[in-house]
């Protein structure tokens, strides 16, 4: 158990569920002349061996018991004469059904396309791996959201841009020549999930990742996933026809830099037929772009859109962007610079959105572009590695967090215009690497895989995702499940407690964001200070982005601006992010701020504490023995115990360090009941990590 497997490891079900399924299944009828028809078989055959304990038995002519019958109109001939009811599930959807047909018990897995079949062979295992009922099954699914795509920060040198899960998965030395298996097992985990594109190489992107020899290396890639219905796209540099193509200029309006973006299409189209398209970080931390010309950033999208068209390529555009000189509030900025923009996009462009308006925080109001753009496709970009939550030791289940802002009400069309509802697409910046677990840690798995399940239905509950991945990843006994499921949905709120409670933001260390950083002030960019945000003076504490100070809040839909503005109403999770407050502001549980903020910081040290307490429950009572009842397996209980002390040691460090300069500032004394911090406020100042641990350099 060294977590390779991920949340696809069919281990035997207890015997009498096994049987009951068997006698339910049946003999198997699934075509095998595709590549796509061929994975399913094999993914089903994998599964069913595994899960029931023998390989199903194949195709019997004349045979009359039950059936598990795979296909689609066009492979099946018992599922041809569901066309018409099959077409409404799209391209990618499925169908699962138990009838009877010419005199047989069937269970269907039904769809208009091959890919559409896999996915729903995905969806079955995933049944049985949780011991759900299979009589009378009758499931209809379809992707709610268009693009479901992994962004790796991946470099050409193998290094992951704020990846701790190990080195790169994509070996460009070897490739195109050796096809590591582990690609596939990749595009597996991903289908199992319904991801259907994959960004290979960083966002600050090496324009070699479009020369031919890169190109070829891709493609072999995109071979391998395709079976799996999995696009490849790669990150663009904006001024690769300088780097590449030796023209003295990357201007979108000149026709020979579209002529060259035509050209590199046709070249890159030519080697992968059905390529996704291009991803694009422009004018941003020193990204070249459009405005280095004087251009819009709908004239650098168009130009690669129009370059892409003829193929049926997309480009995503990142509306992360900087300012040349520091706003006054960076939070306001993309929406400054894009919004205006809505309607001057070309229609394979989709503008790609950070979930908050500042980076990846651990909590953060939802983006203000999300509902100000309606002629523009948006994707959300979401972090799944994690950068500014405790990299791959803090256990932080991120299921919550993507949940609140897909379900955050934009109030664009009235109440109820949810983010989940305008958004095209969702990218996720991959936390996969070389590390046996893929992902850093076991837990961090479940990240990768909640994401995958929001992308495809962003209405679904992050527990309802919790509860199947804790029980397809350690096992279906509800004993197992509740616990780890409780842990957790518990476990996001704790990292905001223990580093940016009460809506603070951007608090962590400078640069490489590993630990505490309250007080860092100085340096190239205000904006990248913790001082910037926080604004804690001797009176108070917070950004005010009322009407106030930098009226951010007027970025937003009228209900919701009036909600944040207003300091009576604000959630008092974003308190903070929209408000300067004095400390002695009182809080709902009647307490001043300033006593609030400390018991916020000292609760998540506690809410760590009571993950290690519940995990202790799941220990396997003999090392090495066969996990019993209620219980996890010894080698990755012990992983995850120990992850979790350095977690608890690294809350408290948080804690301790936060609360002795938050009171350097303040000048007030602890609440009582609160311990002093151990070491005086330098002695946390003046710790030294020249890296981030565990970021594979
Ligand atoms: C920041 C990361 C930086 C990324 C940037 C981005 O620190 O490494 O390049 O986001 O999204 O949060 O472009």
């Amino acid at each position: 158990e060294d977590g390779y497997a991920l949340w696809m490891r069919y281990l035997p079900l207890e015997p009498a569920l096994a049987a009951d399924y068997r006698t339910h299944l049946g003999e198997v009828l699934a075509p095998d002349r595709t590549p796509t028809q061929r994975v399913a078989r094999e993914e089903l055959e994998r599964g069913l061996s595994g899960l029931l304990g023998s390989a199903p038995r194949g195709h019997a002519a004349a045979a009359t018991g039950p059936a598990l019958v795979l296909g689609t109109p066009q492979s099946s001939t018992s599922i041809a004469p569901l066309r018409e009811e099959l077409a409404s599930l799209g391209d990618e959807g499925y169908l699962l059904r138990r009838t009877r047909m010419g005199g047989r018990q069937v269970l269907l897995v039904a769809a208009r396309r091959d890919i559409g079949v896999l996915h729903g062979v995905f969806h079955l295992l995933r049944l049985l791996q949780t011991g759900a009922s299979l009589d009378a099954l009758e499931l209809r699914e379809s992707p709610r959201l268009r693009l479901r795509v992994l962004n790796h920060w991946d470099n050409l040198d193998g290094h992951v841009e704020r990846g701790y899960a190990g080195r790169s998965l994509w070996d460009w030395q070897t490739l195109p020549e050796w096809r590591d298996p582990r690609y596939t097992d990749y595009a597996r985990a991903n289908a199992s999930l319904g991801i259907n594109g994959t960004v290979l190489n960083n966002v600050n992107a090496s324009a070699q990742s479009l020369a031919p020899d890169y190109l070829d290396k891709a493609a072999t890639l995109a071979d391998m996933f395709r079976p799996y219905g999995i696009r490849v796209y790669l990150s663009a540099r904006f001024s690769a026809p300088i780097e590449l193509g030796g023209l003295k200029t990357a201007d979108p309006l000149d026709p020979a830099v579209q002529r060259w973006w035509r050209d590199k299409a046709d070249e890159i189209y030519a080697r992968i037929p059905d390529f996704g398209g291009l991803l694009v970080k422009a004018n941003s931390e020193g990204q070249p772009g459009p405005q280095d010309y004087g251009r819009s950033h709908a004239d650098g999208a168009n130009l690669l859109a129009d370059a892409l068209a003829p193929h049926g390529g997309v480009v995503m555009w990142r509306a992360f962007v900087y300012a040349h000189d520091v706003p006054a509030d960076r939070a306001t900025q993309a929406y400054s610079e894009f919004a205006g923009l809505d309607g001057a996009f070309r229609p394979n462009v989709n503008l790609q959105v950070k979930n908050g308006p500042l980076d990846f925080q651990p909590r953060e109001p939802f983006h203000p572009l999300f509902g100000a753009m309606p002629r523009t496709p948006l994707m959300m970009e979401v972090q799944i590695t994690k950068e500014y939550l405790g990299f791959a030791t803090h256990l932080v289940y991120l299921g919550p967090l993507y949940e609140e802002v897909l379900r955050s009400d934009t109030h664009a069309r009235g109440e109820g215009s949810t983010v989940a509802q305008v958004l095209a697409g969702m990218a996720g910046v991959a936390n996969i690497g070389t590390d046996r677990t893929w992902s850093g840690s076991h837990f961090d798995q479940a990240n990768w895989y909640a994401f995958g399940r929001l992308a495809w239905n962003p209405r679904q509950s992050a527990r309802d995702i919790a509860a199947d991945w804790a029980a397809m990843t350690f096992s279906p006994d509800p004993d197992v499940v509740q616990p780890i499921v409780a842990m957790m949905m518990a476990s996001r709120e704790a990292a905001v407690n223990y580093m940016t409670p009460l809506g603070l933001h951007h608090l962590m260390a400078r640069g490489h964001h590993y630990g505490p950083g309250p007080w860092v002030d100085g340096g190239p960019r205000a904006d990248w200070t913790s001082v910037y945000y926080h604004r804690a003076d001797r009176n108070g504490i917070g950004f005010d982005r009322t009407a106030r100070g930098s009226n951010a809040v007027a970025q937003y839909a009228p209900a919701v601006a009036a909600r944040h503005g207003d300091l009576a109403q604000v959630p008092e999770p974003l308190l903070l992010w929209f408000h300067h407050v004095p400390w002695e502001h009182r809080m709902a549980s009647g307490q001043t701020l300033w006593d609030e903020l400390v018991g916020r910081y000292s609760q998540g040290v506690r809410q760590v504490q009571a993950m290690q307490a519940t995990w202790a429950t799941l220990a396997p009572v003999e090392r090495g023995s066969a996990p019993l009842r209620g219980k996890v397996d010894a080698q990755r209980h012990a992983q995850v115990a120990a992850y979790l002390r350095i977690q608890r040691r690294e809350a408290q460090w948080w804690r301790d360090a936060s609360v002795a300069y938050f009171q350097s500032v303040s000048g007030r004394p602890l609440p009582a009941g609160e311990a002093a911090p151990p070491h005086p406020l330098a002695w946390y100042q003046a710790l030294q990590f020249p890296s981030a641990p565990g970021d594979g350099r």
